[in-house]
């Protein structure tokens, strides 16, 4: 069967980490030493390398609420990312995940209008909205039940996971639809190997 996380799934080219563009520039160099230092001897990141991290950065933030991002949730995330199959984050895969990470912290705390550090749910749709997924309704309902407390608030790290599990099955879905007409096609294989790693 085709693989359904194969690297046809991310709108950048896949290239080695051996190579180096000459055009790169200095904050792209940045980039690829603070890569280097995360991953270690791999040259990938794991989960707990990518929980470490990210704990790291918002004990930095106090605008953002948190109780911190779990094992659990970085395995998800690490799983829905993995486009070549590896386990853990290649650089190109990190830097995909990584990029959006900061965008969506400043949607986050765009969007935050009370200055609460959670993202409420009348504060919700707007926010996604801005991060390129305009859902109806029923999916915010959803989503909500799924991902933010009892108030109906999301803490920044269940809004992380969420967006980061919507991209990817926006992303596989897209590669799915061939013909683009909204509907795709998949058997029973294909459906658990995409829904059970993610
Ligand atoms: C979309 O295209 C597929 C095949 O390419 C077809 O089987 C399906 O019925 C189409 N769906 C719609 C809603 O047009
Ligand atoms: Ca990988
Ligand atoms: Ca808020």
């Amino acid at each position: 069967y085709k693989n359904l996380r194969g690297s046809e799934y991310f709108p950048y080219p896949l290239r080695p980490l051996t190579y180096v563009n000459q055009n790169e520039t200095d904050e792209e160099r940045q980039f690829r030493r603070v890569f280097q230092q995360l991953a270690g001897d791999d040259m990938e990141v794991s989960p707990n390398e990518l929980m470490g991290i990210l704990n790291k950065i918002i004990s930095k933030h106090g605008d953002l609420k948190t109780d911190g991002f779990t094992i659990e949730s970085c395995r998800s995330m690490v799983a829905v990312m993995d486009s070549d199959s590896t386990g853990k984050l290649g650089f190109e895969e990190f830097k995909y995940l990584w990029n959006n990470i900061k965008r969506w912290q400043g949607i986050y705390k765009n969007f935050d209008a009370d200055r609460s550090g959670v993202i409420g749910s009348d504060e919700l749709p707007g926010a996604f909205k801005a991060a390129g997924f305009p859902l109806n309704e029923q999916l915010f309902q959803l989503i909500v039940r799924r991902y933010s407390d009892e108030k109906g608030n999301m803490d920044f790290d269940n809004y992380i996971g969420c967006l980061v599990r919507l991209d990817a099955m926006c992303r596989a879905f897209k590669t799915l639809d061939k013909d683009n007409n909204g509907t795709i096609k998949v058997d029973i294989q294909e459906w658990l190997q995409l829904t059970m790693y993610s």
